[in-house]
């Protein structure tokens, strides 16, 4: 028996293994399909090594996790959804009842059933799957509103601090350990011209504007599942960065991710672009149940969510380049230099568009106010 299986067997899942493969285009935890033949049947499940060097406590981040998916199937149950164990993750306990397993390296794994017939997606395929995408992680907000048990743990510190970031990243360009910070003053040199805006989201909470809520905070089109044949956005996944955070992070991330023809690394940046047809489904989908819970500041601020994030994860990436690639999964060494660049050009697609985008986000809303007062 290998390591591996003698992990997946301290899991309760009963029956023969049969394979297993590794899973995903997530850049941070390690993921497998493993399938298990359970009386004639082919059972799957998702194994996932939680990264330990970005999750510094993995039993705190387990914690939420099973908090989270407890509540969920709660309310899924309540509003008698259908299908409900394909719209929350299902966690298999171990065999003595904990959330995690631990490897005899003292790594922490964790496992779900395999959610059937519903994918994620690295690039946006249509405006319906915009929209989809962005009705699920609006509700997965709504649904966690009143998740019982006090505050969630910060699984990583300050996440979303975008000041805290761009420090960074100014730190990494004075260190330059690699000798590189030469070679990328461009892209250096774009964020400076804008270190006046990295605290926009952030001050809107410190001055009262937003209030903070459960959210999840890494809203990349592909944490969501999508089912392969209805195109309904079904489960919210990766729910290690739910936590404490603002609205304004989920909806930017989406922006970020489910707008632009082109997939985060792609080699060349003149292709990417904010497309607004594309904005207008995230506008539409995110407002069908948020429009009742946010408040008139967060839904004002939905284009500046989109900037900010995508300028945040930019900073992240060029940070990361810099500093060896230690953070994000890299399959080159310019992989986050090619991430970077992709960011920079969609914050400008983004910059040239935002009265536009401000404009949407007015008439969507009044729109959706004039049909519930109807209705
Ligand atoms: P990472 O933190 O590395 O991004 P994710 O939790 O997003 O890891 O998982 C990686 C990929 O595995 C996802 O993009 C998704 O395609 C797939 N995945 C995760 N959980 C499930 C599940 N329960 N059922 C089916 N696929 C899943
Ligand atoms: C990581 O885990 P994944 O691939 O869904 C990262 C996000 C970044 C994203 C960039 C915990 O998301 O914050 O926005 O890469 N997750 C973490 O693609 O750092
Ligand atoms: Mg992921």
């Amino acid at each position: 028996m290998t390591d591996f299986e003698r992990t997946m067997r301290s899991f309760a899942i009963y029956g023969d293994f049969v394979d297993a493969q590794p899973y995903g285009t997530g850049h941070i935890n390690s993921t497998y399909k493993a399938s298990f033949d359970q009386a004639g049947r082919r059972v799957n499940y998702l194994f996932q090594r939680i990264n330990d060097r970005v999750f510094r406590d993995p039993e705190a981040l387990m914690d939420n996790v099973s908090r989270i998916c407890d509540h969920l199937v709660e309310r899924a149950e309540r509003e008698n959804l259908p299908d409900a164990s394909r719209r929350v993750l299902s966690l298999i306990r171990s065999r003595n009842g904990e959330a995690w397993v631990r490897d005899g390296d003292g790594h922490y794994w964790r496992c779900y059933f395999f959610i059937e017939g519903a994918t994620g997606h690295d690039v946006v395929q249509s405006p319906t799957q915009a929209k989809e995408a962005a009705r699920c992680f609006g509700e997965y907000l709504r649904l966690l509103a009143d998740l019982p048990g006090g505050r969630l743990h910060e699984t990583i510190p300050d996440f979303h601090d975008t000041p805290g970031r761009f420090q960074n990243l100014l730190q990494a360009v004075e260190n330059d350990p690699f000798d590189l910070a030469s070679a990328v003053e461009d892209e250096i040199s774009f964020f400076l011209d804008r270190r006046d805006d990295v605290g926009t989201l952030i001050d809107l909470h410190r001055n009262g504007m937003i209030p903070e809520r459960v959210t999840h905070n890494d809203t990349k089109l592909n944490n969501v599942l999508i089912d392969t044949t209805t195109h309904e956005a079904m489960c919210v996944i990766d729910l290690d960065t739910s936590m404490p955070g603002l609205s304004l992070y989920d909806f930017g991330d989406l922006v970020r991710t489910s707008t632009s023809p082109v997939p985060e690394d792609h080699q060349r940046p003149d292709e990417v672009r904010m497309d607004f047809t594309m904005f207008s489904a995230l506008v539409e989908g995110f407002l069908e149940s948020g429009v009742d819970f946010l408040n008139e500041s967060e839904i004002a601020g939905l284009p500046e969510g989109g900037r900010i994030m995508t300028m945040e994860v930019g900073m992240r990436f060029l940070t990361d380049y810099l500093l060896g690639n230690q953070y994000f999964k890299t399959s080159y060494p310019e992989h986050n230099l090619v991430r970077c660049r992709t960011q920079i050009a969609l914050v400008q697609s983004i910059e040239e568009q935002m009265q536009k985008m401000s404009d949407c986000v007015e008439t969507t809303r009044e729109a959706k106010r004039k049909s519930i007062r109807i209705s």
